[in-house]
């Protein structure tokens, strides 16, 4: 079984704190041609595989910033990173650190019932999830998961993974998504916290 990995690369040029990295290339890593000023990559560009074979993301940056690999059937199950959500019969949020630089973010309300809004992490971008094709609740995955992909998912998310030994305190430790396509055809993706970073995956019989 053929196993392709995909890297998630920043390049230099668009970061000035971080200018002197180098493009990283492990492995089968190409890197991309043509446009080298993307900020925020996935490579390579484009990946052609057979039925069976699967297809492995990692994020090698050096910068301490989580990508995804997110198939979208719709535009309506992007996932943002962040969400509102009412709070109800909670009486105290309080930061697990005291020592780190957070704060819960609370804004007024429209209900009368839930007087408070919280806005908080959104599972849905940040964990491993599917909703499959007649679901419209996720199905949640084990970090790190090694999915087999039937095709007609609604939504795929690899979680928010992170470059390898650098998971910030709290984070859920993912660093690599999997997925093993089981029908031939042209998959799309993206990241969810940087949406401008595309690519495809393409699936011969
Ligand atoms: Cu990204």
């Amino acid at each position: 079984m053929n196993k392709i990995i995909l890297a998630i690369i920043i390049m230099a040029a668009n970061i000035a704190l971080f200018s002197n990295y180098p493009i990283h290339a492990e492995g089968n890593l190409v890197a991309a041609g043509g446009n080298e000023s993307a900020a925020v990559n996935f490579l390579p560009r484009e990946v052609t595989i057979n039925v069976g074979d699967t297809v492995k993301w990692y994020n090698p940056t050096p910068v301490l910033e989580p990508h995804t690999a997110t198939f979208i059937s719709e535009s309506k199950y992007f996932a943002t990173p962040k969400a509102p959500f009412l709070i109800q019969n909670v009486k105290d949020i309080v930061p697990v650190n005291n020592a780190s630089n957070v704060e819960i973010n609370i804004v007024p309300s429209n209900s009368s019932d839930s007087p408070r809004v919280m806005i908080g992490d959104n599972a849905r971008s940040s964990l491993p999830n599917v909703i499959g094709a007649n679901n419209e609740t996720a199905t949640y995955l084990p970090l790190n998961s090694e999915y087999t992909m039937k095709g007609d998912e609604k939504y795929i998310n690899s979680g928010w993974m992170w470059p390898k030994d650098m998971i910030p305190p709290g984070a859920s430790p993912i660093t690599t998504f999997s997925i093993t396509f089981e029908k031939e055809g042209t998959y799309d993706f993206i990241c969810v916290i940087h949406p401008w970073m595309t690519n495809k995956i393409i699936v011969n019989g």
